[in-house]
């Protein structure tokens, strides 16, 4: 292992003030991975899964207390608060960083330090940077490994470049002879989720659990790549990105951002019901992006596995997705049966008698608990997924011709709309929002708007996001060559309460006319929000009762706008005079177009 004299002197600070039993480079191989499984089963803290059904998988069940991302516990730790913007939870970061050297003193006692050197993106590549993550958690480590290009390789090309710091503990040190919890955490008000945009670090503290730990992932593909690359021109989007091929066997690539509970992966992953066209995978959750020499926008995903919400994926729903975590894999929180496999609710199949619950009780149907916790999750190896696209791996990443935003929306937004131009976009980007029930207590009812789904991601300031955007959009080599803006829908329902849409693999009947617009050859109708398809532009053949419901479907209704407007107009107040001038001549646009006439 090559490592630097400047890498091997920031490993030995904080193992100074972490003060763990011992350090461990992980090398990335499977010698390593296969010893820290044996040695968490043997702890109490990994089942091993039954081999014929589920082989070389593992099976955690969290502390109770540590199953989501903490989003008031995240921070973004700008010079100035201001830096942090409306929508992000700001400490200065001198006063971080004194709180957390504290938290992290001997914080790793009776425990191994882990040094993980991680890549997202394929190594080497123009678009890729190298991450080094120091966990306590062995854990973190495997999931990384499937997360990650992670391991020797990554050290030998990191020579003596910059890497992206990431620090975690889950901030449980053990007394001498103490015996470890099965998730060893910290109570919620130690939780710390730290970022330093303007010295590219990450210190996160408490939490062993997805987002909060897996430190490649939100934290340095999100919140601190958003910083980088608003500094360097590129871009950092929560965005899928997927190939689409015609039936003449033209691919395009599109990339699409949705906020949660809107079927991101499942949309990645996607098995056409129109005969002769394809979907293939290349990511299902973030994507980095730059432009080539062609002056078109590339684009990876810096990921290399899928950590997956488990709940209601299923054969019918993504089969794709329960093919990638077939073998290989890590459970996290799903229901266990008694032979050793796993279980969650929307599956597709009975639970088995004595299963185990997430939270380790016998799953009984009576108290009305669900045996797997709504957020478990699965990590899976991308490769295994059955319609990964052969260009994955590419260095230099696909070439994007379309950006898709979206949400649930039961009302107002049609199926599919395209954008008059770049900065009308961007708007759309500005706008995303999903329905939120009454049920998410605390909260009133109605759109939630989580601009490019990038709420909880986004590391300075949204409306100076939004700002880069718009400054992409000046920046392109040849802006003709910029990828095309859509906004769709697959949530609107009917009088009747239902969905009009049936979604799932009949969205490549949208994915179609978005192609054949990118192509120049799907007709559209010109309304005051966007172009919409003509009537009979959306392939409905062999779609029983679609063709009759297509005018609902499709309706832009001027008054349901003109109060969308009222609501978008209470969204821009938030970002204050950081609002892009661009943004609110595109509100000023939308209204005088539904006002006209
Ligand atoms: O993922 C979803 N997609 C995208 C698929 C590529 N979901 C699930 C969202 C939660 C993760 C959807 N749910 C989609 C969708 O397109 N559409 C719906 C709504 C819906 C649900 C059930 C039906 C239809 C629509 N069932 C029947 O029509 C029988
Ligand atoms: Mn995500």
């Amino acid at each position: 292992m090559k490592i630097s004299k400047k890498l091997e002197k920031w490993v030995n600070e904080w193992a100074a003030l972490c003060q763990p039993d011992s350090v461990h480079w992980c090398d990335g191989s499977e010698t390593e991975n296969q010893r820290l499984l044996d040695q968490m089963v043997k702890s109490g803290m990994a089942v091993k899964l039954n081999e014929a059904k589920r082989p070389n998988s593992y099976y955690f069940q969290s502390d109770p207390s540590d199953v989501a991302r903490v989003e008031n516990r995240t921070f973004i730790c700008s010079e100035k608060q201001e830096d942090a913007g409306p929508t992000n939870n700001w400490m200065a970061p001198a006063e971080m960083k004194s709180v957390l050297t504290e938290m992290y003193r001997g914080c790793m006692k009776g425990r191994t330090l882990y040094v993980i050197p991680f890549s997202m993106g394929p190594l080497g590549s123009k678009i890729a940077h190298i991450g080094i993550q120091i966990t306590d958690s062995p854990y973190v480590v495997v999931n990384m490994r499937i997360m990650t290009r992670m391991g020797s390789a990554v050290l030998d090309i990191l020579g003596d470049h910059d890497f992206v710091p990431c620090i975690h503990s889950v901030g449980a040190p053990l007394q001498p002879g103490q015996k470890d919890a099965k998730w060893p955490c910290a109570p919620i008000e130690k939780k710390y989720i730290s970022h330093f945009p303007e010295t590219n670090e990450t210190w996160s503290f408490g939490s062993g659990y997805g987002g909060n730990a897996l430190l490649g992932k939100k934290c340095f593909a999100l919140r601190i790549a958003t910083n980088m690359a608003r500094r360097e021109g590129w871009m950092a989007e929560h965005m899928l990105i997927t190939g689409i091929t015609n039936p003449q066997g033209i691919k395009r690539y599109v990339a699409a951002a949705f906020p949660s509970a809107c079927g991101k992966t499942n949309l990645a992953m996607l098995i056409p019901s129109i005969p002769g066209w394809k979907i293939e995978t290349v990511g299902d959750d973030i994507a980095w992006m730059k432009f080539g020499e062609d002056g078109r926008l590339y684009a990876i995903n810096p990921e290399a596995g899928f950590f997956g919400v488990a709940p209601y994926t299923s054969m019918e729903t993504n089969p794709n997705a329960m093919l990638s975590c077939r073998s290989n894999s890590i459970f996290t929180n799903t229901a266990l049966t008694p032979d050793g496999d796993i279980w969650w609710e929307g599956i597709g199949s009975d639970i088995p008698e004595g299963s185990l619950t997430w939270t380790n009780e016998i799953y009984n149907k009576e108290n009305g608990k669900p045996a797997a916790h709504p957020n478990a999750r699965f990590t899976a190896p991308a490769y295994q997924c059955p319609v990964i696209d052969k260009d994955w791996e590419n260095p230099k990443g696909v070439p994007i011709s379309a950006f898709l935003f979206g949400g649930r929306r039961p009302g107002t937004v049609p199926l599919v709309y395209q954008s008059f131009d770049w900065n009308h976009g961007v708007f759309l980007g500005s706008i995303v929002g999903s329905e939120v029930t009454a049920a998410a207590i605390g909260l009133k009812a109605g759109v939630r708007r989580d601009p490019f789904a990038m709420l909880p991601f986004c590391g300075y300031h949204m409306g100076d996001y939004f700002g880069h955007w718009v400054k992409i959009g000046q920046i392109a080599p040849d802006p003709a060559k910029l990828p095309k803006i859509f906004n769709v829908n697959w949530f609107r329902k009917g009088a009747d309460g239902k969905f009009l849409w049936p979604g799932y693999g009949d969205n490549i009947r949208v994915l179609k006319w978005i192609f054949e617009r990118v192509e120049g050859t799907a007709a559209a109708v010109e309304t005051p929000i966007g172009f919409v398809p003509e009537k009979h532009a959306i392939d409905v053949d062999g779609l029983p009762g679609i063709a009759e419901k297509m005018d609902q479907i499709l309706k832009v209704d001027k008054e349901e706008w003109l109060h969308e407007c009222e609501l978008i107009a209470e969204h821009q107040k938030i970002f204050g005079d950081r609002l892009p001038a661009e943004m609110k001549k595109q509100y000023d646009n939308l209204k005088a177009r539904l006002e006209k006439k």
